[in-house]
């Protein structure tokens, strides 16, 4: 293997990987590069048993879009509408409240809930859907509101981050999912979605998250307009952060569907690049200490697959998801435990079923 490794031109961060040393943005650039998917994957495989062994960890959850009525229609999206529009939707407290109690006879651990930038729904909406969730179901762990959400909902209610934040965990918020950064380069967000929180304020929002002792997610959406250096800044940014907070869980590339959405003339990223992205994530971000392989958007072949090149976790059982499929993704809508099990089974890792905060259940 060393000798393959020499060949590649991969030694030196060979070395960095088995020492545990961090390797840079320059190493990123060769991982990048190199033909060698085999090796690259054998070296983010180092990094994931390191940290993880050989479980993979997955959750029994719930997702629940509220709304997709969005003031920023970013290009990439096919899900935000514009308020009025035939197809948009608003869920009342109410509903969502049924969502919750149709399936209280299974055993969900999460509930995911995200939604569109609203114009006009009341800060008590949002509080309240919380309170809502947790009266019917008082054990749960909500994970809700992106970091552009949260500015958007303070912003709206004329409230600051901090306020805003603490008055969502006093009302039942347990963490914060991972979407809407992007791809922090200014040059994309300018093209593709220029009315959205900025890079450094998503940042902002998920420090003050960590400050407060409410853990997050991180994402990165590739596959579109973005370089590979664009990409590779975004990780930097997503690690500095990270040294300085320790407060998120969990990284997942989020690749780009197009279909329906105002880039659908792009073609996807293809399985050699998902799996390049899962590695290199794997290796750059060596203070996360998980890679998830969100099976929607990869399908479940290639995420079982992503288990041997960094990846720990496939994400859940989801059921319902919007996002994905309104842009064409063709996963289905939801597994079972028997069927996420199995699939990590096949890949000879250990299922271990988590909750948000990756303890065993
Ligand atoms: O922020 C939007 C992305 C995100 C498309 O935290 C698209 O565990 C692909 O962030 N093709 C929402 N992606 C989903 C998300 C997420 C999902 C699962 C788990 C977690 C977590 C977070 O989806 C958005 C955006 O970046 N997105 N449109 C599209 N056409």
């Amino acid at each position: 293997m060393e000798k393959a490794l020499k060949h590649a031109g991969l030694s030196s961060i060979y070395e960095k990987v088995v020492s545990g040393a961090r390797i840079d943005a320059e190493d990123a650039r060769r991982l990048y590069d190199t033909r060698h998917l085999a090796l690259l994957g054998y070296l983010a495989n180092i990094a994931r048993e390191r940290l993880n062994g050989n479980k993979a960890y997955y959750i029994y959850n719930q997702h629940i879009n509220y709304s997709n009525v969005c003031i920023n229609l970013c290009k990439f999206c096919a899900f935000g509408k514009e308020k009025g529009s035939q197809a948009a939707y608003e869920m009342t407290i109410d509903e969502i409240g049924s969502k919750i109690t149709e399936r209280l006879d299974e055993p969900i651990k999460e509930v995911h809930v995200v939604g569109g930038l609203h114009p006009d729904l009341p800060y008590e909406y949002y509080t309240q859907m919380l309170k809502t969730i947790k009266a019917i179901r008082p054990g749960i762990h909500i994970q809700a509101f992106t970091c552009v959400e949260v500015a958007h909902i303070a912003k709206v209610a004329g409230k600051s981050v901090e306020k805003t934040l603490s008055d969502l965990a006093s009302a039942g918020l347990g963490s914060i999912p991972g979407g809407g950064a992007e791809v922090f380069s200014p040059r994309v967000r300018e093209r593709l979605c220029p009315d959205k929180l900025s890079g450094p304020a998503w940042l902002g929002v998920a420090k003050t998250a960590h400050k407060l002792g409410i853990k997050s997610n991180a994402t990165m959406l590739y596959g579109h307009i973005e370089t590979i250096d664009e990409r590779i800044e975004h990780l930097m940014a997503l690690r500095e952060t990270q040294d300085e907070t320790n407060g998120f869980m969990c990284f997942i590339p989020l690749a780009f569907h197009p279909k329906n959405t105002g880039l659908s003339g792009l073609s996807s990223a293809g399985g050699v690049e998902d799996l390049k992205m899962i590695a290199i994530s794997r290796l750059l971000l060596d203070n996360f200490p998980h890679i998830k392989a969100y099976w929607v958007m990869l399908g479940p072949k290639v995420a079982q697959i992503a288990l041997s090149f960094g990846a720990d976790d496939l994400d859940g059982t989801v059921m319902e998801e919007k996002i994905t499929h309104m842009a064409g993704g063709e996963t289905s809508q939801a597994m079972t435990r028997e069927e996420i099990e199995d699939l990590i089974d096949r890949a000879g890792r250990v299922p271990v079923e988590r909750d948000t905060l990756y303890q065993p259940v």
